[in-house]
């Protein structure tokens, strides 16, 4: 399958979703716990190493970063959340701008929720599935570091994972992927081609 992905590109960082980029073309939104391992996905996806630099110090990404995929189609990385250190206003003010730009952003058209598969459907991602769930967009979850669990713990985790989002967000998918092993990267290009119109073949 051919990767549309590889040719990506940085465009800009802001905390405020105010100074995003034209609200015009195609973007995906990734989102996720700090430290569930969105930074990898995107640099497998991308085949670039460093396009979203993997943090080692968790929640110090406090920006909406936009990268192009190719003229009028972007992935946008938005800050972690859930890091325990920082505080309720900060929270607040997160929650507020990833709300508002999951609200009214055009040009988004889905969204891929990662979860560490050991600890998936905390408080905030549930919040984020509702959010996304009202907002009628695409939405994908992506259980991480699946190498992290044998196959038989990793596929009941799915199932289990799979069955609670109907009560949230019936229209949802999932899948296990794993940065390390690549293990999901296919199943992951295919839902982005469709929601971006980019060819499957
Ligand atoms: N075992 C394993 N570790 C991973 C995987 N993906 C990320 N990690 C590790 O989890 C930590 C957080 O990853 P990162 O991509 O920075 O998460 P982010 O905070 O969501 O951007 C890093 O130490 C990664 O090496 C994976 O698929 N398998
Ligand atoms: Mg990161």
């Amino acid at each position: 399958m051919k990767n549309h992905f590889h040719q990506t590109q940085f465009i800009l960082g802001t905390p405020d979703h105010r100074q995003s980029p034209p609200d015009s073309g195609a973007e995906v939104a990734f989102a996720g716990r700090s430290n569930a391992g969105k930074s990898s996905a995107l640099n497998v996806l991308t085949g670039q190493r460093s396009l979203a630099r993997i943090s080692k110090a968790p929640g110090r990404t406090r920006e909406i970063n936009f990268f192009a995929v190719r003229d009028g189609v972007r992935l946008v990385d938005l800050p972690g959340y859930g890091y325990a250190k920082v505080s309720k206003s900060m929270k607040d003010q997160w929650q507020r701008n990833i709300a508002r730009y999951l609200e009214t952003r055009e040009s988004l058209c889905g969204v891929v929720l990662l979860m560490d598969v050991r600890h998936p459907l905390k408080d905030t991602d549930s919040q984020v599935i509702n959010w996304c769930y009202s907002a009628e967009l695409h939405t994908h979850i992506l259980l991480t570091k699946s190498d992290k669990l044998k196959r038989g713990p990793a596929q009941a985790a799915l199932l289990k994972t799979r069955k609670a989002l109907q009560g949230l967000h019936p229209e949802a998918s999932i899948q296990l992927f794993s940065s390390h092993t690549r293990a999901g990267e296919e199943e992951l290009q295919q839902v982005l081609n469709q929601w971006l119109g980019l060819a499957t073949e």
